[in-house]
């Protein structure tokens, strides 16, 4: 009953006080004493609508999608414009849980029966806007809890134009890691894509590690720009804390052994 309390109070203020891009912060220091349990009544007003007794328990709720939804995510899909479609106005893309992707052949999950999609769209927009679809969920770490989990992707334009990736944002929406992301393209001089154009990747494990006490926020995201043709998906699935001090898991290979590629080359249809 206390946390249904809470729950309303923040939904309240989240409904009055959250704008355009309001769900990449948490606000409020007392967020940094919330392991202990009677602190609790001091959390901040977390905006992506999950129980502000999670913020007591280090863990990523519902992180292997076994619920077969999206409960505990956050999920943010921009807007584009296409003079061609009706409506006019259209979301640039989807997330939702699945138990398998087909395209050609089938992927499945990496754990269990379910995991998350976050696509890019198969729309015609007009200009040379840039769009995010994201799903996101806002936890407390400890300095030297590990955040894991495992995402492929299915490389589904061969215009370099889609990335698809994961990314940890602090409190104050700043980003902190990009622990794993992946390009569309058709192999040309310049793409990074890691499979070829109508392909997947197999699942790779990442891990990242908070360098101090806070509220970070996970998203699981895409991004796409200009025309928005021909969906690519990023898959994600077994996202957890490890505490600090439990144990990691074995390091995963380098997905970008010299640092992230700074841009992606632009190829339109
Ligand atoms: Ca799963």
């Amino acid at each position: 009953m206390k946390y249904q309390i809470l729950a309303t109070t923040f939904v309240a203020s989240a409904l009055v006080g959250c704008g355009g891009g309001g769900d990449d912060t948490v606000s409020g220091e007392t967020a940094l004493s919330a392991a202990s349990s009677e602190t609790a009544a001091a959390l901040p007003a977390p905006a992506d609508g999950i129980s502000a007794s999670r913020f007591n328990h280090r863990s990523i709720a519902n992180g292997s999608f076994e619920t077969g939804d999206t409960t505990g995510w956050k999920a943010n899909i921009d807007q584009g414009y296409s003079g061609i479609f009706i409506p006019h106005e259209r979301p640039a893309g989807t997330v939702s849980v699945v138990d398998s992707f087909n395209f050609g052949g089938t992927k499945l999950a990496y754990d269990g029966r379910y995991f998350l999609k976050a696509c890019t769209g198969n729309e015609w927009f007009d200009g040379q806007g840039t769009y995010n679809i994201t799903a996101s969920q806002t936890v407390l770490l400890h300095k030297g809890d590990t955040v894991t989990g495992a995402s492929s992707y299915y490389n589904g334009d061969f215009a370099a134009q889609d990335t698809v990736w994961v990314k940890i944002f602090d409190k104050s929406g700043n980003l902190k890691a990009t622990p794993w992301i992946d390009f569309s393209g058709n192999g040309a001089p310049g793409d990074n894509n890691s499979v070829p154009y109508n392909h997947t990747s197999d699942w790779t494990t990442w891990d990242w590690t908070a360098p101090k006490t806070g509220i970070y926020t996970v998203k699981l995201g895409a991004t796409t720009f200009g025309d928005n043709r021909f969906a690519t998906c990023g898959f994600h699935d077994a996202i957890t804390v490890v505490l600090n001090g439990k144990g990691k898991p074995a390091a995963a290979a380098a997905r970008w052994p010299n640092g992230i590629p700074a841009h992606v080359p632009v190829f339109v249809h």
